[in-house]
């Protein structure tokens, strides 16, 4: 029998804290109310986000370099929804799984997605993958795939993104991503033009097979694996496409797919304005697509982010429903540790814009007072919500400390026991 962590013990764990959490939830309620917020009102939003899991980020990841496997690495897809169980069960804003295909490719998607709910799992997003050669593939990726000089590749790499649709559907999943790592090493290598034309022409063939109900994200990168043109690098280049494509294609936002310094939450700021904000892979990052933990380089920024998305949220602005998703690369850590803890940051900076006072934030900005309009953002970034945070949690039936709660569980050592390091089916990346 597969170890799991249950409620009971996560509401024996939370027995410890919870007198302390009351007392401090208490005393933070009071500091909010004096600033005219209901701490009860952010409570509930705590509970109601969600952000969605990638089912390739509770392995070990690595680089280039080197990777060096941790203890009780998942060895199968249905053991990478075994990991993303134990967050759910700890930090309970994670039920929402992202495959992909075909790191994840399953016999039997009735039985994966059964496995999934039983679990209180299901899938968000389906992610296709033409940035590898799979074994018994006819044709190579080495020079492109939707945007590839030869039609038959690029026939091979929409074939590949139509049976990723049908399998999505199979799978009750929400929407189809598509990220490709097309683009030349050097000056000439590639048609900078026509390559946009073919990668479109690419994907209205996919968006034409785009069942009901399904959206499709469109991926935008700076660079990485190709190191001097990438076909869709910048987000106005995306924006650009989902327009063409029509009203269910939209631009997804990777943190750590921009040049250092890239002022993204103003790109947030435009694609919601243009309604084609589609969703996000959150990661935090020092220099390139390092796909570190949330919030763990630069906390102002995506403080700065759900600024933007809080306000949208709050003008109720036409269509705004992007969806929230991790995409990480765990080379050091436990990823079901790094996991949780970035779930929980994403919350504390979802919660943290709730309390930016808007009417008076507007009133400085009309009156041109800089200082108090960052004072009013930096008073909310620089509350401790943590209160707030672990009460949702627990209510919720989650840990009030979830990295003290996965430790104590002693999850990670039961796996190892279970999941013996044998090769593993379906790995992903390096
Ligand atoms: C590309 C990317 C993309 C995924 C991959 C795992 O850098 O961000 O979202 O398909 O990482
Ligand atoms: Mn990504």
């Amino acid at each position: 029998m597969s170890f799991r962590i249950d409620e009971e013990f996560v509401l024996r764990e939370n027995q410890k804290a919870l007198s302390w959490l009351e007392e401090d939830y208490a005393h933070l309620g009071r500091q909010l109310l004096r600033r005219g917020v209901e701490i009860e009102r952010l409570a509930e939003r705590a509970i109601a986000f969600r952000v969605a899991v990638p089912s390739w980020g509770v392995g070990t990841g690595g680089t280039r370099f080197a990777r060096f496997a941790g203890p009780g690495e998942p060895r199968s897809v249905f053991e990478k929804l075994d990991d993303c169980e134990a967050i759910q069960r700890l930090v309970r804003v994670t039920p929402g799984i992202s495959l992909h295909i075909p790191w994840d490719e399953p016999d039997s998607a009735a039985e994966l997605k059964s496995y999934a709910a039983a679990r209180g799992l299901f899938f968000d997003s389906m992610n296709s993958n033409t940035f590898q050669d799979q074994p018994g593939q006819k044709l190579s990726y080495k020079f492109g795939s939707l945007t590839h000089a030869d039609p038959a590749v690029r026939r091979q790499a929409v074939e590949h993104n139509l049976h990723c649709l049908e399998l999505g559907v199979k799978l009750g999943a929400r929407s189809h991503t598509v990220w490709v790592g097309d683009g030349g090493n050097f000056p000439g290598q590639v048609h900078i033009r026509r390559a946009l034309e073919r990668y479109l022409e690419s994907l209205r063939a996919i968006y034409a097979a785009l069942p009901d109900g399904l959206r499709m994200y469109i991926e935008h990168k700076l660079y990485e694996p190709a190191f001097y043109s990438t076909v869709l690098n910048d987000w106005g280049t995306s924006y650009y496409c989902t327009r063409e494509l029509g009203p269910r294609a939209y631009s997804l936002v990777d943190l750590g797919h921009h040049a250092p310094n890239v002022n993204i939450e103003m790109i947030v700021a435009r694609l919601i304005q243009l309604g084609k904000l589609g969703g996000f892979h959150f990661n935090d990052s020092k220099y390139g697509d390092d796909d570190l933990d949330a919030g763990s380089i630069k906390p102002f920024q995506l403080f700065l982010i759900f600024h933007e998305l809080v306000d949208a949220e709050r003008d109720a602005t036409p269509g705004f429903d992007p969806a929230y998703m991790l995409d990480q690369s765990h080379n050091v850590t436990d990823p079901v540790e790094s996991l949780m803890t970035s779930a929980v940051e994403l919350v504390r900076a979802y919660v943290q814009a709730h309390l930016v006072d808007r009417a008076a934030l507007l009133e400085a900005q009309e009156r041109n007072d800089a200082i108090a309009a960052l004072q009013l953002l930096k008073q909310a970034f620089t509350t401790d919500v943590g209160p707030v945070l672990a009460m949702a949690r627990h209510r919720a039936g989650g840990a009030i400390d979830p990295l003290a709660a996965y430790r104590a569980s002693g999850y990670r050592g039961r796996k190892a026991q279970e999941r013996p390091a044998a090769a593993r089916q379906g790995a992903g990346i390096v």
